[in-house]
């Protein structure tokens, strides 16, 4: 087969003095960061879309990427192609993961019954290049927001016949995930929300959308999949309300219906931007409910209210992400999945492995300025001494909860005058933080 990222070699990790754009700076694969490899800890992942379909189009023009790695557009000999493509891409960049819609892989037709056909074909040709490889499927999903019958939502859509060819396409973007191995299949509820509350029956739709997300998980566990569902949060974008608004939305939505064993969060950075919160406070949020599953990688402008899925460039981000992610014990069935894509005008195949390059340098940076702000430990001991006050007296009987209303009114009234909480000291904080960050200069 002939090679489709001619000119292009291994990318190898060359340290923090090369110049060569082509290599890595930091990402050093097996390089032991906490009592493993950075590539254990990041498990990185490409997303088929953006990388190996998406043009770079947008509603003032037409993309400037050429994707069609030497076939015809709209033919399973592209569909083909993109999948060459893309494990060479993967290979080269020592990425060991992918993540996948349905309609990623295949031209859509009319019909469901030969979009199907099409994707039993390309899925035997992916399982192929798997063995080939050894690279492995992150997750899987159904792109149910793209197709016009979505328009008014999957599982939250007015139509009942709308309902049933989402439940298809779930059950077949899910026996694709379990015939690639994939550990986790991902809802994202783009168009699950409203434009008006004029036309909408809110609670009506969230108990549809919950009644198809408990039916994927009987259909997956009956064929013996023990992977992890996740729900990818994101507030707004395409429509102007989505009911997975943020983190402790979804978590909310889960346990209200019972799905919250099977399911954890796909955080994605520029999401959570979107939700008005920090990248790191929706990991936080996921982590401390025992709900931070995988983390769609990549960031947004936030001088810009849309989703700009940009490759990750800020590291005092990557590090804090790394912070939540390494104190809660790191990923089991997830990883970093770039959900990020190339700027229309950096639209060439060097453009393609520089913003991978970028991203992966970036987290990797992130892992090891996290490490060392733990091993720092001033951080730690700061949060630990500030709450000091609950080990002992009444502040350990209102942790326990033992304390009654009475008895904490009583403490109050017998002192009078509260003597003020210690100090936040934000900016003595924020100045270890940079001095981990830049040490010696
Ligand atoms: C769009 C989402 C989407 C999901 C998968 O904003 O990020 O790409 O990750 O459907
Ligand atoms: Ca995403
Ligand atoms: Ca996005």
């Amino acid at each position: 087969m002939a090679e489709i990222f001619a000119g292009i070699s291994k990318i190898e990790y060359e340290g923090s003095k090369s110049k060569n754009p082509l290599a890595f700076k930091y990402y050093d694969a097996n390089r032991q960061i906490a009592g493993k490899p950075m590539k254990e800890h990041l498990k990185f992942a490409m997303a088929w879309w953006h990388n190996l379909c998406a043009t770079g189009s947008d509603m003032f023009g037409p993309g400037t990427a050429n994707k069609t790695f030497g076939a015809e557009i709209g033919t399973m000999d592209h569909a083909r192609a993109k999948a060459d493509a893309g494990f060479e891409f993967m290979t080269k960049l020592g990425i060991e993961y992918f993540a996948f819609h349905d309609v990623d892989l295949i031209p859509e037709a009319e019909d469901i019954n030969e979009t199907h056909k099409r994707l039993d074909e390309i899925g035997e040709y992916i399982s192929a290049k798997q063995k080939e490889t050894g690279i492995k499927c992150l997750w899987g999903t159904a792109n149910m927001f793209s197709n016009p019958r979505f328009m008014n939502g999957a599982g939250s859509t007015n139509s009942p016949e709308v309902y049933c060819f989402a439940a298809a396409q779930i059950k077949k973007a899910l026996d694709l995930t379990i015939k690639f191995g994939g550990t986790g299949y991902t809802f994202w509820g783009g168009r699950e929300g409203y434009e008006t509350l004029l036309n909408t029956d809110v609670k009506f739709e969230q108990d549809n959308i919950a009644n198809l997300m408990k039916q994927a998980v009987k259909y997956a566990r009956s064929k013996g999949w023990t992977g992890c569902f996740y729900i990818e949060p994101k507030p707004k974008e395409p429509m102007k309300h989505q009911y997975d608004f943020d983190a402790a939305t979804s978590i909310g939505f889960l346990r209200q219906y019972g799905l919250d064993q099977d399911f954890k969060m796909n955080i994605e950075a520029n999401h959570a931007t979107l939700a008005g919160h920090t990248f790191q406070h929706d990991l936080r949020i996921s982590a401390m409910n025992g709900m931070l599953g995988s983390v769609d990688a990549n960031q947004g402008d936030l001088l810009l209210g849309w989703d700009t899925d940009e490759f990750p460039f800020n590291v005092y981000d990557t590090t804090f992400a790394m912070l939540e992610i390494l104190k809660s014990g790191g990923f089991t069935t997830g990883g970093l999945n770039f959900d990020s894509k190339n700027r229309r005008s950096s639209y060439t195949q060097e453009d393609m492995f520089a913003g991978f390059i970028l991203g992966m340098d970036a987290f990797a940076l992130g892992l090891i300025k996290a490490d060392e702000l733990l091993q720092d430990g001033r951080i730690d001991a700061f949060v630990t001494a500030r709450y000091a006050g609950y080990k002992e007296g009444i502040g350990k009987k209102i942790t326990d909860g033992s304390a009654t209303l009475e008895e904490l009114a009583a403490e109050a009234e017998k002192l009078g005058k509260a003597t003020l909480p210690g100090s936040g000291k934000q900016e003595f904080l924020e100045s270890v933080v940079n001095q981990v960050f830049f040490g010696n200069v």
